[in-house]
């Protein structure tokens, strides 16, 4: 008996998956198919798929092509599968040839032509679900944005605006965006989300006007400068049922859930000190080094130091200190904020003309987690513990420049209109403003204005 073996998502089925699994199933006498999970698809970077996986395997079982359906959600399964159930020939579409040709080594490998014209996304387009975005601000992080995002199912970036026309227009031809517009209101109109990458004491005043037009809006950090302002804002998008996401990276990161699932469950015991770090030696001449009202170590990093002391410790700190190292023009060089919490000390440190060293490290009463630099885009943690040689190591891939599970979060909330955020709540993000605005308050009477 000849046995076939191939795999996919199959999501949103349709007439290219049929015809491939009857292609694949005529290669032999009986047809395995393996069915990816939601997991290994985040991980290797195919995000926001519509199908739950349940009706994905229903799906492949209705065509009746199928002997045996297995799922699919590791790296170097497929090895393991052709072993396990000894096949003699793999195959997948064509547009994976040459990708798979290692398996040769296990069993034949057979690339089916692809069929033409007919694909999820472009179903996931005709049924509206695809989510356009616009690009406020068109400076250093934007294109990172746009080429993170075509790896996201159902976001399409479609415009892009920046008051500055010519570097708009420039934006626009090098991507080759759909559209061009250099008016506001009509570049709303163009767009279902925003996503806003512009100076940060613009930040504010785009999300406002994003959320007055009826758009979902994902902002850089820092949102605002101000708690009142976070609230306002916050509210706002709920009371419009919109959807309003902070964009710290690292929280979005698949290993970031990792280390605050294995930093609760007890494993270190009870979490007496977190220490976050996060540095980098500024350009000359840049917004870091030079814009002493708006930007600096702790504006530019400090969220970050703050995300998993939040996460882990909660927002009702009993008290917290923030010291700065000033640079030129008082702007701050390096800054620590020290969170006082019952049982607890937490440290944000933030670097922008200081280097340190940008690790993690969440220590507790039976031992520590370890995220070596850079913490914020990390894909492997450690625990460790008093006997040097006990290493527990685990790991969390991820793909691209990491932005993309940020959007891919973005997108997720906007579609499922009643999931409930935990990754960066809204509450988590306010209680960083109400941080920033203390050290706001310090720069001015620094500053002396
Ligand atoms: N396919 C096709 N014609 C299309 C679209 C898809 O023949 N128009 C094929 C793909 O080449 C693949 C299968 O249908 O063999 C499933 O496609 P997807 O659901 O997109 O899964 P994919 O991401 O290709 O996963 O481990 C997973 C595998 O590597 C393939």
């Amino acid at each position: 008996m000849k046995k076939v073996i191939t795999y996919g998502s199959f999501d949103l089925f349709h007439e290219g998956h049929y015809k491939l699994l009857k292609r694949a199933k005529a290669l032999g006498d009986y047809l395995i198919v393996g069915v990816t999970t939601e997991h290994f698809d985040t991980m290797r970077g195919k995000l926001n798929l519509v199908d739950p996986i349940m009706t994905r395997i229903e799906n492949v079982k209705a065509t009746g092509f199928a002997d045996e359906i297995i799922v699919e959600d590791h790296d170097g399964q497929k090895i393991e599968d052709i072993q396990k159930y000894d096949c003699d020939i793999f195959t997948v579409g064509s547009d994976w040839t040459g990708k798979f040709d290692y398996l040769n080594a296990y069993c034949k490998v057979v690339y089916l032509e692809r069929t033409p014209d007919i694909s999820s996304s472009l179903i996931r387009r005709e049924i509206g679900t695809v989510v356009r975005i616009g690009i406020i601000g068109t400076g250093r992080v934007a294109p990172r944005f746009f080429e993170e995002s075509s790896y996201v199912s159902g976001a399409e970036v479609v415009a892009a605006y920046n008051p500055d026309v010519e570097s708009a227009k420039e934006f626009n031809d090098t991507y080759q965006l759909p559209t061009y517009v250099d008016d506001f209101d009509t570049f709303l109109d163009k767009v279902d989300a925003l996503y806003v990458a512009s100076p940060n004491e613009t930040h504010a005043d785009y999300v406002r006007k994003g959320l007055e037009a009826g758009k979902h809006v994902l902002c850089e950090k820092p949102m605002t400068f101000t708690y009142d302002e976070a609230k306002e804002l916050y509210d706002m998008a709920k009371s419009k049922g919109l959807k309003l996401m902070e964009g710290i990276r690292a929280a979005y990161l698949p290993v970031f859930q990792q280390i605050l699932s294995t930093a609760k469950d007890g494993t270190i015991g009870k979490i007496c000190s977190i220490e976050a770090c996060f540095s980098r030696l500024p350009q000359i001449g840049s917004r870091e080094q030079c814009d002493y009202k708006y930007s600096g170590a702790f504006l530019e990093y400090g969220s970050y130091g703050m995300l998993p002391i939040f996460k882990l410790l909660g927002v009702d700190y009993n008290d917290v200190e923030i010291d700065s190292i000033l640079g030129e023009n008082k702007i701050d060089i390096y800054t620590e904020a020290r969170f006082k919490y019952d049982g607890c000390i937490a440290t944000a440190k933030a670097g922008a003309g200081v280097k340190t060293e940008g690790h993690l490290i969440i220590s507790g009463t039976k031992g520590y987690i370890l995220v070596s630099s850079p913490w914020w885009l990390a894909d492997s943690f450690e625990v460790r513990y008093e006997d040097p040689n006990r290493i527990e190591r685990h790991r969390a891939e991820f793909q691209g420049g990491g932005f993309r599970y940020e959007i891919s979060e973005f997108i997720s909330k906007i579609k499922d209109t009643n999931g409930k955020e935990y990754k960066l709540t809204a509450g988590e993000s306010r209680a960083m403003a109400r941080v920033i605005e203390k050290f706001m308050e310090q720069r001015k009477q620094i500053q002396g204005e």
